[in-house]
């Protein structure tokens, strides 16, 4: 789905462009339709500031479908191989594989997760350096991992399992000073009957689609309230909806899109809003395609989201897992052009973190424990993008720090940052404190790496100059 989201990412960026060029008024021209996000951008915009310090968090997909896990009598199942398709592969009467809706609903007397551990979740959270951490208090499915008192189908009515799993994360968040935040699929609900409209996307069936007064019903007697349900009951810091390609544009009108933001500006103004919600201009930040790493800097708050390995949601068979030297330098290169990432991990049925995501996140935090403070609260380095690395930038009480990190770095060898021709006071590597030697060049700040470095995959070099 990648490159659909993509092109969702450049019309988000137009119309922000087009909006701030001057109108030039014209008798020609017919008068300029009402905007129909006038009210909603008219409510104040929460600061994004803790968003664009945090830098990083976790993303979890956690629901019926993690107990099946991909697989379902012995065969592989799920659209794009995400894991948590596995009711969408199976269930409609065109798709002959055929699960059907009692077949996916036998796993809510299964759903019982007797190995989830809040605290031991957020903790690896927590660990690996991460600064918020989202749920999928609702996915497609339709499944609510709360006490929702708008739909039984939930975790507690409907399930042996009977806690309310938002709940025990929101305070082990709380504990760990960790930001919380909610996916909540808006746009599709498989249990109120919306199939994805999407009938331009050559190998999904063409699905019997909901009236819009049948999707009105399930917009205000389902999602609305269940959003305000979370939004009254846990305080979220993040709302992160889900929604691409133009398809979306059926059901998720203005109109409809309008109730949904106000509903949670006026509830808690400072909750932040993802923008796959479905507008086209975005929310407080851009949300990225899948694994979706952009090249260039991008001028406003962003973030990728991610995964550890293919599957959003637990899989028996997916190992296609990264290792933690790409991920890392996902994280900087991303940071770097000024943008956040999510990762994502799968928990099994039973409620626990796959060793693999769990040795992933380890190596992650050992690397953010000894070079976070050239990550967190940066900003993008104005100067052009080294070949051989990445820059960010902070200004701290007493100075300003230029941060490099050199991707494979070769000891002894000697680099340029182009364009920076104020001498720093200071350099240094930023694991081990080594001096770096430095000089300004006509092509800019030139250093020496020490014989020895510390990190074969990034190695981060600290500049410290005059405060700006
Ligand atoms: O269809 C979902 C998918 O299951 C998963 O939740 C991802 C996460 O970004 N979002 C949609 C696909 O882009």
């Amino acid at each position: 789905m990648s490159h659909r989201h993509l092109r969702q990412g450049l019309r988000l960026a137009l119309p922000c462009l087009l909006a701030s060029m001057p109108l030039i008024p014209s008798a020609a021209h017919a008068a300029p339709k009402a905007d129909p996000y006038a009210a909603v951008e008219a409510l104040p915009q929460p600061s994004t500031k803790w968003f664009t310090d945090a830098k990083f968090g976790m993303f979890v997909h956690f629901g019926l479908y993690s107990i099946p896990g991909g697989v379902w009598d012995g065969r592989k199942m799920g659209r794009n191989d995400y894991a948590e398709w596995i009711r969408y592969q199976l269930d409609w009467p065109q798709n002959p594989d055929g699960m059907t809706r009692p077949v996916y609903d036998s796993l809510l007397k299964q759903f019982n997760p007797v190995k989830f551990d809040a605290d031991a979740w957020i903790r690896e959270a927590k660990n690996a350096g991460m600064k918020y951490f989202i749920i999928t208090s609702k996915h497609h499915d339709g499944f609510a991992l709360w006490d929702s008192k708008v739909s039984d189908y939930n975790v507690v009515k409907a399930t042996p399992f009977r806690r309310d799993i938002l709940r025990e994360l929101r305070d082990a968040c709380k504990k760990y000073d960790i930001k919380f935040g909610f996916y909540y699929s808006h746009w599709l609900d498989w249990d109120v009957g919306a199939p994805p409209p999407w009938p331009e996307i050559k190998e999904d069936p063409v699905l019997k689609q909901p009236t819009q007064a049948e999707y009105d019903v399930y917009w205000h007697k389902k999602c609305l309230p269940q959003v305000k349900e979370l939004m009254d009951g846990y305080a979220p810091d993040i709302f992160w909806f889900d929604s691409w390609g133009n398809a979306r544009k059926k059901f998720l009108t203005p109109e409809r899109l309008s109730e949904l933001i106000t509903l949670i500006r006026k509830n808690k103004p400072d909750c932040l809003i993802n923008g796959r919600i479905g507008t086209d201009r975005g929310i407080d930040y851009l949300s990225m395609g899948d694994n979706e790493f952009p090249k260039n800097k991008i001028h406003r708050p962003w973030e990728t989201n991610a995964t550890l390995n293919h599957s959003w949601g637990f899989s028996k068979i997916d190992f296609k897992w990264k290792p933690a030297t790409q991920i890392l330098r996902s994280i900087v290169d991303n940071v770097s052009r000024g943008g956040n990432v999510q990762y994502n991990v799968g928990p099994t049925g039973e409620g626990e973190f796959q060793p693999a995501a769990i040795r992933r996140l380890r190596e992650i935090g050992a690397w953010f424990e000894v070079n976070g403070d050239a990550v967190y609260g940066t900003t993008a380095s104005s100067l052009p993008e080294p070949k051989w690395g990445r820059l960010t930038e902070k200004t701290v009480t007493d100075a300003h720090r230029l941060n490099a990190f050199v991707y494979s770095p070769k000891g002894g060898s000697e680099l340029v940052i182009e364009g920076q021709k104020t001498a720093p006071t200071d350099a240094y590597v930023l694991e081990t404190h080594e001096k770096v030697k430095f000089s300004v060049t006509e092509n800019g700040l030139k250093f020496t790496l020490p014989k020895w470095v510390p990190d074969e995959n990034i190695t981060t070099i600290v500049f410290v100059l005059p405060k700006q």
